[in-house]
């Protein structure tokens, strides 16, 4: 939306909240990541339309199709590869998500605690305290998103001399989905953390940069 440069409200739910707000918005149950979700966010209400649309690459290419003046975020003929890219960012995102656990929970709310608990003990068929990697299964983990960051930036370059981002001069949807990912990283690691210092010295410092050129226009606005 800030790259399209729409107008918003953003409405900030509580875990517990997503399934009653999307059922309120009449958005269908669905089975998300092997069937551990049914709701999820992001999910948009267009007023102009009284649309709600679940995912955000389907938000996306609702976006584009419903306000063509705007930047596209799926420029024609790239459907088939942001699938093949947002796929293995996503990967990439699971290689690390069990890291990150422990500092999620630790920034819930009292109403997500128990859920929090609960519904990710099923999801990886462990008792919480378990799930986060340690020793050697640990560093595997963070030597695979430093090897998959290298990757991303060897998708950059592909773009040609200069090339900053996927999209070329401006994000798209696959930018926006690697960028969540590493200010996803920097908002729940503490500094000085492993993920944070991979992050931050992995390729020479570029993925500081990344953020700052690509995206601190539309960081900065937290509501
Ligand atoms: N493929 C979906 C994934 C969305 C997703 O997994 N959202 C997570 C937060 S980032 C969520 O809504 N989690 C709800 C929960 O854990 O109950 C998209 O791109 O929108």
């Amino acid at each position: 939306l800030h790259i399209k440069g729409l107008p918003y409200t953003t409405k900030w739910l509580d875990l517990v909240d997503i399934p009653p707000e999307m059922k309120k918005l009449g958005i269908a149950s669905r089975e998300v990541w092997d069937g551990n979700l049914n709701y999820t966010v992001p999910s948009i209400f267009d007023p102009n339309t009284k649309r709600a649309v679940t995912d955000s690459f389907e938000i996306a290419k609702y976006l584009d199709a419903e306000y063509p003046a705007t930047t596209p975020i799926v420029p024609p003929g790239t459907r088939a590869l942001q699938a093949a890219m947002t796929a293995r960012i996503n990967e990439m995102m699971f290689g690390i998500w069990p890291i990150t656990l422990p500092h999620i929970f630790a920034t819930l709310g009292e109403r997500d605690v128990e859920y929090f608990r609960a519904s990710r003990e099923k999801w990886f068929s462990k008792k919480f305290e378990d799930i986060a990697p340690t020793g050697e299964k640990h560093e595997e983990a963070v030597k695979g998103f430093e090897r998959a960051l290298g990757e991303v930036g060897g998708w950059i370059d592909a773009g040609g001399p200069g090339a900053m981002l996927l999209g070329g001069d401006t994000p798209n949807h696959s930018d926006t989905e690697f960028a969540s990912l590493l200010i996803f990283v920097i908002k729940v690691e503490a500094e000085g953390s492993v993920l944070r210092k991979t992050l931050a010295n992995a390729d020479n410092g570029r993925w500081v940069r990344y953020i700052d050129v690509g995206f601190s226009e539309w960081t900065k606005r937290t509501t």
